[in-house]
Order: structure tokens, then C-alpha cells, then sequence
């Protein structure tokens, strides 16, 4: 029996690669479905090549199965990114039609790669941390392992050199600030904007000095590696949401947060910021604790502190749109941020940045991109240093 061979080859079988072929036969539309994470019925990312293009044509990509995803509302407004070389991408006009997303690339190249947002690689991760422990006062601290056995390296930057010569000296008195990302493996950008905390620390100018005089970061700048190269939405290789895992970690089901929490045990906490992505609401925003028992003026005097500076500091931010508030003693404590605020009496935050734009300062060309979340990092770092005299 003849197969009829489509001009077009769909395939994602790579890093962070999430995509079903429902039908490609017809080039200038192809129909595609999101496939749910490996252990879970979530799903929402995708990424994917398409080979074969026509330059000069239109080639429409529909996601058929969209209003079935983890967050149906979120396709409103949405639109898809692309790459030609997997360095540099651009927004692709998307529309939600209430039951499929239509992705219409008018292709310049006879291939391009099509996501939910500019995926951060394995590999740059790997080049990350190589990178990070060549700046001076930036040791691996230590090591944690993912259900499929990824490392997953906790970074302490400090100014100071102990006693006996280690750098990262956690002198007492230095304020320990933690910084972690990409628990939910889709939000890639998360680890975005942890290249863009080494890449400040690397800068080492007069403010990363003045904030390491006086505190060390601890920094875990990928918290769900399987995850995230499985190309899932929101859960581990064990189909454990990890932001619903900090009352209940095992090493069996949710090593990953385990892990951090043995960390944090260990060396203690000043502040905490968990760094998500958000994939409705198309702004950069915080989530905090005041559902927790232990909230107190102190801490909403901080958080508050946090959310001023940083909008004075960036218009890559905002506190007008964001979560519900919790109510008094509502707090889901199951999440990282109400746990480790709760447990350490500290400033601790969720921070979100959007799939879609920042729309009080919007880029219609990237939208939120892995360049604005590198250098929203360097605006929580000054914003940090603004606060760090206050943690206590
Ligand atoms: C969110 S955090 C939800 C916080 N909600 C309130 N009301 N504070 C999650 O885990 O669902 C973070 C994320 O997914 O990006
Ligand atoms: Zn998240």
C-alpha cells in the first residue's frame, strides 16, 4: 500500500521536545496535539520542528486538542514563539478559536522550531554551572538528584573566603538569600532569569559586592531538570506537582524538593524567592504569604518593600495584576513559598513572569522572552541589596 509522504516532517524528539502528530498531510495546515505530562494529566508546553517549509508561504500549525490543556483560558491573547536558528525568536501571530490554538507562520526558512516560550537547554544549563563556578566566591555547594538521576547543583555566591581558604565563607550574621527556579519544568523562564543572577554576579560591580558583603545566595537555578526535558507543563518524572510538595517531600516521589529542603535545614534561611512563569495573566508579578499562620506586619513591610522597589527600579514589573490574595490563615502550605516563609519567619515570595507579554511594557516582537527575565534578575538583585539590612 502506497504511504503518501507529507513534504513536511514534524519531530521533537529532543530536549524539551512536546508534540502529537494528528494530521500533516496538508503542509499548508498542519494538525498537531499537546502531549500530557509522562506521569500526569497535565499539559500546555510544546516545542517542535517543522521541516520542509516553504519560503514565502503561509503554513498554518493548529494545536487541536488546546481547549482540553492544564489552562484553556490562557490561549486568549496568546502567541506562539518561533526560531529559524534556536538562538533568536520571535512571536508568531496565534489565535484560540475556544477549541484549537492556529499557529500561522509565514516562513522565511524551509525549517523552524515553534514552543510555548524560548526553551533554556540542558545544555546551556550545563554551560551555566561550568560557567558559575569559575566566578570567584561561586562554589557548588552541593548536589541533588532528580528522579531520573539529574543533578541538581546548589550554587552559594559570597564575597569572603572562610578560615581555612573555601570561598562562600556563610560567615554568621551574613543574611542567606535562596533563590530557586523552574519547580513547574514548562517555565522555562525561570532559569532565564537565573543566568541572568550568575550573569550579574559575574558583572561583580560595586552593588554585587555591597550585597555579598552582607549575604550569601543560594541558588538552584533548575529545581525539576526531568521535567523540564521531557517537555512537561507542571510535574516531575513521578507526576508530583513540586510546588504542592513541601509538606509532604520524599525522596521517593519528589527528591528534588527534598533535597532543597535538607539544604535549607542545613544552612538557613533569610529570604526566599521561588521563580515561576504564569501562563494567564500577561504581566511580572509576586505571590506572597499572607495566608501563612505566622504572617506578621514585619513581613508584610518587606514584601511590600520588595514590590516598591522593584517597580521603582524596572518597568519589567508590576503590582496591580496578579493572584487572589489569600485570607487570613487560608495559606496552601503545601506550596514553596508559604512553606519556607512559615518555617524561617522570612521574607519569601513567589515570582511570576508571564508566557505571554508584560503588557505595562510590552514587545510585540518577543513578548516575555528569556532576555527580559535575565534582566529582571538584575533588578531583584539591587532590589535585594535595598532590602537585605531589613531581613532580620
Ligand atoms: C503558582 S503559586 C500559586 C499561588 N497562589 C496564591 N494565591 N498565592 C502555583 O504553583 O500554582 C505558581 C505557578 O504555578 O507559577
Ligand atoms: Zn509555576
Amino acid at each position: 500500500m502506497a504511504v503518501t509522504q507529507s513534504p513536511l516532517h514534524i519531530d521533537c524528539d529532543f530536549d524539551s521536545g512536546n508534540i502529537e502528530i494528528v494530521d500533516a498531510s496538508q503542509p499548508s495546515h498542519v494538525r498537531l496535539a499537546l502531549r500530557p505530562d509522562s506521569h500526569s494529566g497535565h499539559f500546555q508546553w510544546f516545542h517542535f520542528r517543522a521541516a520542509g517549509l516553504t519560503p514565502g508561504q503561509r503554513h498554518r500549525f493548529s494545536l487541536d486538542n488546546a481547549s482540553q490543556s492544564s489552562y484553556p483560558n490562557a490561549w486568549t491573547g496568546y502567541h506562539a514563539v518561533a526560531s529559524y536558528d534556536r538562538q533568536s525568536w520571535f512571536r508568531v501571530p496565534s489565535q484560540f478559536d475556544g477549541a484549537a490554538l492556529h499557529i500561522d507562520l509565514d516562513a522565511e526558512q524551509p525549517q523552524v522550531w515553534l514552543a510555548y516560550f524560548e526553551p533554556y537547554p540542558r545544555a546551556r544549563h550545563n554551560q551555566l554551572i561550568e560557567r558559575a563556578q569559575g566566578i570567584a566566591g561561586i562554589e557548588l555547594l552541593a548536589s541533588g538528584r532528580s528522579v531520573q538521576g539529574r543533578d541538581i547543583p546548589l550554587l552559594r555566591a559570597s564575597h569572603g573566603v572562610s578560615a581555612d581558604g573555601v570561598p562562600g565563607d556563610g560567615a554568621p550574621g551574613k543574611r542567606k538569600l535562596w533563590l530557586i527556579a523552574q519547580q513547574h519544568p514548562g517555565e522555562h523562564m525561570a532559569e532565564w532569569f537565573m543566568e541572568g543572577v550568575i550573569d550579574r554576579l559575574e558583572q561583580n560591580d560595586a552593588k554585587v559586592q555591597a550585597l555579598l558583603a552582607v549575604a550569601d545566595l543560594y541558588l538552584i537555578c533548575n529545581m525539576n531538570p526531568d521535567g523540564a526535558y521531557l517537555g512537561h507543563l507542571r510535574t516531575n518524572f513521578k507526576g508530583q506537582d513540586l510546588n504542592r510538595a513541601w509538606q509532604s517531600a520524599s525522596v521517593e516521589l519528589s527528591p528534588e524538593v527534598f533535597f532543597a529542603q535538607t539544604q535549607m535545614q542545613r544552612h538557613g534561611v533569610d529570604a526566599f524567592i521561588d521563580v515561576h512563569g504564569d501562563e494567564e495573566i500577561p504581566h511580572v508579578f509576586t505571590a506572597a504569604c499572607e495566608g501563612n499562620p505566622n504572617y506578621s506586619p514585619r513581613l508584610a513591610a518587606l514584601e511590600q518593600r520588595f514590590r516598591d522597589t522593584l517597580c521603582r527600579l524596572t518597568e519589567d514589573f508590576q503590582q496591580v495584576h496578579g493572584y487572589t490574595r489569600d485570607a487570613p490563615g487560608q495559606a496552601n502550605m503545601a506550596l514553596a513559598c508559604n512553606a519556607v516563609g512559615q518555617a524561617y519567619d522570612c521574607l519569601s515570595l513567589t515570582l511570576e513572569m508571564p508566557f505571554k507579554d508584560h503588557d505595562d511594557a510590552p514587545n510585540p516582537h518577543t513578548g516575555w522572552s528569556g532576555a527580559r527575565a535575565k534582566a529582571l534578575a538584575g533588578a531583584v538583585l539591587d532590589t535585594l541589596l535595598d532590602l537585605t539590612a531589613e531581613l532580620r
